[in-house]
């Protein structure tokens, strides 16, 4: 018997795990498939499976029967409540170092959680990010386990021959403790918006600021895709603007624009929000996509307020497309600057040891954001691991001065314009935010100490040896009103 059990199970045969369940057993291994719905399983070993190695299951019980030890089951049905059923209903037939895998888009809080319930038990959990859709599933995916690190020698084998491989390197490494995966699974689809935004800023700028057509369009992206910009979104962008209707037209200025959303960019910007992090662009761009669904709203007031008198490009227009690359790729770096720095708090808040060069590396093939530039990340990451932040990475401050003055006049041309740039300028703004010394909040301490007696801190030095640094200081700024308290120092 012994000779048929199989490496792995997996729960939920959608689209996703059957591709999954394919793709394993195209790397050799044994996977057992079960569905509650079991003629579901028997479908699936005639049709799609026939002819594999895939056996199956019709029970949790006969499943669990059905595996190698430690068992290693991938779950992939729907996040929520079922993932917990599934969990509580395997237990009863699991032994202590069994491994249960959530490869769903679970929310990390629930990874956290459920790590915890289970090593409890004495069984491990791993919440993995899956991303690459249903033809990355069936061909390669982007893998990224997190969990109890127990697991991680005993799925390492399996999980690294199924993901996308890039330069004979797999897109799957391990993440780090409970939440970890899930959570970069988060970060990746937040980074994704990103992405996604300053594309279509860029395309925006071309057609409605330089008043080119989607085929120049079109051109410039593939153009752009030979070099620093090279990856999948600006392939696929290329593609999308070259697609014409029957009718001759291009097919994208015939599409309702309002965009949709899962969710999982709104996570990120929340999880941002929580941690005190500065991750603006993530949070722009799921801004824009709210600013597009409000389309009545929009179409009102685009006939009651006016923009700026439109004037024709004076300039070198090739000048301004290469100033566009560079505004983009900028833009870029600064969006993978706050998805790292999200993680390092992450990290702090949670106790994860992330492995930061591993997550470059797990993007770089098999899902949407893959691309070189990941490359170039993995390698700032991989020199050292305690790097600050990607801007203090030689690589990434050379390429950023770089990009700066064309980045600024692409900023300042799209704003005359009145072509919004959400995503581009909160970029331009991080960066000159962040390479400030000083910024005005020391004004704003001022304004809370003056309306709430919040008080303020003075900076250190000697113009300022009257007030006393590392003291809470509350000034009585209108010499008026009396009594408001304030259990600090009071000049
Ligand atoms: C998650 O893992 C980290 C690292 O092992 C640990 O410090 C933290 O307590 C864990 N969280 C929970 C809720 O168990
Ligand atoms: C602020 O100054 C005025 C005028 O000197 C004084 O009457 C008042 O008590 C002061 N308030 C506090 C909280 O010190
Ligand atoms: C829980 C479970 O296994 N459900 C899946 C069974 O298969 C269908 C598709 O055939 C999925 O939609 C279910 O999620």
């Amino acid at each position: 018997m012994s000779g048929n059990l199989a490496d792995i199970g997996l729960i939920g045969l959608a689209v996703m795990g059957q591709n999954l369940i394919l793709n394993m057993n195209d790397k050799g291994f044994t996977v057992c498939a079960f569905n509650r719905t079991t003629s579901k399983v028997d479908h699936f070993l005639q049709n799609e499976a026939k002819g594999t190695k895939v056996i199956g299951a019709y029970s949790v019980e006969e499943l669990c029967a059905k595996l190698k030890k430690p068992r290693r089951i991938i779950l992939l049905v729907k996040a929520g409540s079922a993932v917990d059923d599934f969990i509580k209903a395997l237990i009863p037939h699991l032994e202590q170092g069994d491994i249960i895998i959530d490869g769903g888009n679970s929310h990390f809080p629930d990874s956290i959680r459920r790590a915890k319930e289970l090593e409890a038990k004495g069984l491990l959990f791993v919440g993995s990010g899956v991303s690459g859709g249903e033809e990355g599933a069936r061909y390669g995916p982007s893998l990224m386990p997190g969990g109890s690190p127990a697991a991680w020698p005993h799925i390492q084998e399996i999980f690294q021959k199924t993901a996308a491989q890039v330069n004979g390197e797999p897109c799957c490494d391990w993440v780090g403790e409970n939440g970890s995966g899930h959570y970069v699974k988060m970060v990746h689809n937040g980074i994704e918006y990103g992405d996604m935004q300053l594309i279509a800023e860029a395309y925006d700028i071309l057609k409605r600021g330089l008043g080119l057509e989607e085929s120049e369009i079109a051109d410039i992206f593939a153009r752009w895709n030979k070099g620093v910009l090279d990856s999948f979104l600006i392939e696929i962008t290329a593609n999308i603007l070259k697609f014409n209707d029957d009718d001759g037209q291009p097919i994208v200025t015939k599409i309702l624009d309002q965009a949709g959303q899962k969710g999982t960019g709104k996570w990120t910007a929340q999880a941002a929000l929580d941690a005190g992090m500065p991750v603006t662009l993530i949070g722009e761009a799921v801004f824009a996509r709210c600013l597009s669904a409000i389309k009545n709203e929009r179409t009102r007031a685009s006939k009651v307020l006016a923009g700026p008198q439109k004037e024709p490009f004076r300039g070198d227009k090739q000048q301004f497309i290469d100033d566009l690359e560079q505004a983009l790729y900028a833009s870029k770096i600064i969006s993978y600057t706050q998805g790292f720095i999200l993680f390092r708090q992450a990290a702090k808040e949670y106790g994860w040891n992330l492995n930061y060069a591993g997550i470059a590396r797990m993007w770089r093939g098999g899902c949407i954001i893959k691309s070189v530039f990941l490359g170039d990340i993995t390698n700032a990451y991989t020199k050292n691991h305690d790097l600050e932040s990607l801007l203090f990475d030689d690589f990434f401050l050379k390429a950023i001065h770089k990009a700066q003055p064309g980045w600024r006049r692409v900023c300042a041309q799209a704003t005359l314009w009145g072509v919004p740039i959400p995503a581009f300028s909160s970029a331009l703004s991080f960066f000159d935010g962040y390479r400030s010394e000083v910024v005005p909040a020391n004004l704003l301490q001022a304004q809370r100490d003056y309306f709430g007696a919040h008080t303020f801190r003075v900076l250190p030095g000697k113009e300022n040896e009257r007030l006393v640094a590392n003291e809470d200081i509350h000034i009585n700024w209108t010499g008026r009103g009396g009594t408001t308290a304030s259990t600090s120092y009071v000049v």
